[in-house]
C-alpha cells in the first residue's frame, strides 16, 4: 500500500492486534477459597470488570465461574466458595479440581493445563480451620505432583496484626505455597481512617515469576494492576521494532513508506499490552509525523547510490544515519504512544483528551532528541575505534559509557 489513511491504518492495526493475540500462549488460572474470601473481588481487581463468562474448556460438572478477557488466550476459573461445616461440598469440589488438573496434564498440551492457582484466605478470619487445612494439604499434594504453583493470597489484609498472625500460622504448618502475598484490592474505610489498597502489583509480579516467559507475556497483557510490567513489555516491543526499522533503513532502496508496516506492528503491540483500542486521534497524527520525519531520509537516499561507488566508508556512514532515523521514528512514535497509554490506564486522562497536534509536537521533540543521542553514540563509537587503533598510546582504551 502506498498511502495510508487513518481508517486503513486503524483497520490494519486492529487486525494485527488479533494476530498478536492468536499467537500468544494460552494462560489458565484458578482461584480457590471459602465463600466471602474475596475471590471475585480479586479477579475483577486484577483483570478488570470487563471479564466475560466463557466455557471452561475443562471437564467440570459443577457450576464454576469461568472468565475470559477480550479475545486474549486467557481463562480464569472462579471456583464456588465452599462452606466448611456440614455437607461434604468441600470433598466434591476437591475431586472436581483434581479432575481438571490431572486431565489437563494428561493431554501434555500446555493450553489444556492449569498454570497457576491463587488460594484466597481472608485476613479477617484470623486462622485456618482444621477442615480447610486438610483441604489445602490435599490440594497442594495434587498441584505439587503436577508442578503447578499455588500462591496464598491473604485478602482483605487491612489489619497488620491479622495478616502477620495468618502468615505465622502458615509457616508453622509448613504448607508448601510457592509464595504468600497479602493484598487489599480496594480502599477500606475503617471509620477513623481509610486504609489504602495495596499488594496487587506485587501479586501480579509474583505470578509472573512462577510461570514461563510465554505465559508471562500473556499475563502482562491481561493483568491491569502492575504498570511496570506493562511498560517494560511495551518497551521491549518498541525496541525490537526500532531495531527492525533500523536494519531496514540500512538497505539502499529504503523509502519512508517502508516503515509503515513496522509502525503498525509497534502500535498494535502496545495496544495489546494495554488492552486499549487504537485511538483515531493518534492514528490521524501518524502519517503527518512520518511524512515530516521522512524528509531527511529521502535526501540521504538520493545521495546514497552515488556515494556508495565512490567511497564505501562514506556510504556506510550515510546508510547508518538513515538506519538510525528509521529506528528513531519507531522509538519516538512508540514512546509517545506508550506515555499516553500509561496515562489513560492510570485514569489520569481519558482517551478523548488526546490532541493530535500535541502528539505531533511531542513526537518531533522525541525524534530530534533520539537522533541527537544516536549521533552522540556513533561519534563516541568512532572515537573508541580510533582509540583502539591507537593501543600503543592508551592501554586503557576500552569503552566508555
Ligand atoms: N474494601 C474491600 N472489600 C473487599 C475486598 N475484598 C473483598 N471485599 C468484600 O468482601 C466481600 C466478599 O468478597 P467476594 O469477592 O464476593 O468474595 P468471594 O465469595 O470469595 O467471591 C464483598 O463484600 C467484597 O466487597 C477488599 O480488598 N477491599
Ligand atoms: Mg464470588
Amino acid at each position: 500500500m502506498d498511502k495510508y489513511t487513518a481508517e486503513s491504518m486503524a483497520r490494519e492495526i486492529s487486525s494485527e492486534v488479533d494476530k498478536i493475540k492468536v499467537n500468544m500462549s494460552q494462560l489458565n488460572m484458578m482461584v480457590i477459597g471459602k465463600t466471602g474470601a474475596g475471590k471475585s473481588t480479586l479477579i475483577n481487581g486484577m483483570f478488570g470488570e470487563d471479564l466475560a463468562p466463557t466455557g471452561t474448556g475443562f471437564p467440570v460438572t459443577m457450576e464454576v465461574g469461568s472468565y475470559s478477557k477480550n479475545n486474549y488466550p486467557f481463562i480464569i476459573m472462579d471456583w464456588p466458595g465452599f462452606e466448611l461445616d456440614g455437607d461434604n461440598s468441600i470433598e466434591v469440589q476437591f475431586d472436581e479440581i483434581k479432575k481438571v488438573i490431572t486431565l489437563g496434564n494428561k493431554t501434555k498440551k500446555p493450553q489444556n493445563m492449569i498454570h497457576c492457582v491463587l488460594y484466597c484466605v481472608s485476613a479477617t478470619g484470623h486462622r485456618f480451620e482444621d477442615a480447610e487445612i486438610d483441604f489445602i494439604k490435599k490440594l497442594l499434594a495434587e498441584t505439587g505432583k503436577n508442578k503447578i504453583p499455588v500462591i496464598l493470597v491473604i485478602t482483605q489484609a487491612f489489619m497488620k496484626k491479622d495478616t502477620l498472625a495468618l502468615k505465622e500460622s502458615i509457616e508453622e504448618l509448613e504448607l508448601p505455597f510457592a509464595d504468600v502475598v497479602p493484598v487489599l484490592v480496594h480502599d477500606m474505610d475503617l471509620g477513623d481512617y481509610v486504609k489504602k489498597a495495596y499488594g496487587m502489583d506485587r501479586l501480579a509480579a509474583a505470578i509472573g515469576q512462577l510461570i514461563n516467559d510465554d505465559l508471562k507475556n500473556t499475563l502482562e497483557c491481561v493483568q491491569q494492576v502492575n504498570m511496570k510490567m506493562m511498560t517494560r513489555r511495551a518497551n521491549m516491543y518498541i525496541n525490537g521494532n526500532a531495531a527492525k526499522a533500523g536494519a531496514l533503513g540500512l538497505k539502499p532502496l529504503f523509502r519512508k513508506k517502508d516503515i509503515y508496516p513496522i509502525v503498525i506492528k509497534t502500535l498494535a503491540s502496545i495496544s495489546t499490552v494495554y488492552d486499549i483500542d487504537v485511538r483515531p486521534e493518534f492514528i490521524e497524527a501518524v502519517p503527518q509525523l512520518i511524512e515530516e520525519s521522512g524528509d531527511v531520509e529521502i535526501k540521504q537516499n538520493k545521495i546514497l547510490n552515488v556515494v556508495r561507488f565512490l567511497e564505501p566508508t562514506v556510504y556506510l556512514a550515510n546508510s547508518a544515519i538513515v538506519g538510525a532515523q528509521a529506528g528513531a521514528v519507531i522509538t519516538s512514535l512508540g514512546g509517545v504512544y506508550l506515555k499516553y497509554m500509561n496515562l489513560i490506564s492510570l485514569k489520569e486522562m481519558t482517551a478523548d483528551e488526546l490532541e493530535p497536534e500535541r502528539l505531533v509536537e511531542e513526537f518531533n521533540e522525541r525524534f530530534i532528541a533520539t537522533l541527537k543521542r544516536d549521533k552522540k553514540k556513533r561519534d563516541e563509537d568512532n572515537h573508541d575505534n580510533l582509540k583502539r587503533d591507537d593501543k600503543k598510546h592508551n592501554k586503557r582504551g576500552e569503552k566508555h559509557e
